[in-house]
């Protein structure tokens, strides 16, 4: 299983709907299960969402995952087992590209700004750092179209291999 993880808009989705297609491997969306499935408790009036119910977004997931072949795209990953994931990537946009990007999607300027830091911050990967073994986590660039073909043979390239040394 393939974690990828970075900041909105950084292009996990567009990564991940590819990379599904490439390898077949089930491409999860945490965000839009949650929304489908409600796996919801509570309501954030600060960023005007609502919460994730974490327990049930794990339990919603562990079959899945406990087959493996899966990608899964969030931007967090604190609650998820660390047994799940045989990878994590985690995508890095330039702050003036992201800001475009986020701006695009009609953010708020606070929920605009508040991703612009965590990425400026490094948010994300700290929390992957600290989440997985180091040599695990991996950082890719994802700025330009170029930046995705890369990273999208990167992970071909990691995954065949992964599979011989693992005699699948
Ligand atoms: P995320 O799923 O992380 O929120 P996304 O896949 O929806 O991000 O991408 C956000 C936007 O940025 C979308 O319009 C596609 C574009 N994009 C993503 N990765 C890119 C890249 N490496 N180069 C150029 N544009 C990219």
């Amino acid at each position: 299983n393939i974690l990828l993880k970075g900041t909105p808009g950084t292009g996990k989705s567009t990564l991940g709907l590819e990379l599904s297609e490439r390898l077949k491997f089930d491409y999860i969306c945490v965000g839009d299960i949650a929304k489908k499935e409600e796996l919801y408790n509570g309501y954030d009036e600060e960023y005007q969402c609502p919460f994730l119910d974490e327990d049930k977004v794990v339990d919603e997931l562990e079959e899945r995952l406990s087959r493996g072949k899966c990608i899964v795209d969030y931007h967090s990953c604190e609650f998820f087992p660390e047994r799940w994931f045989d990878i994590v990537f985690v995508l890095r946009t330039d702050t003036n590209i992201l800001y475009d990007r986020l701006e695009k999607r009609g953010y708020s300027e606070k929920k605009l700004q508040d991703n612009v830091q965590c990425e400026i911050f490094q948010t994300i990967l700290e929390e992957a750092r600290s989440s997985y073994r180091e040599e695990i986590v991996h950082e890719l660039k994802s700025n330009v179209p170029s930046d995705m073909e890369s990273n999208i043979e990167r992970i071909v390239e990691w995954t065949k291999l992964y599979r011989t040394n693992n005699g699948l």
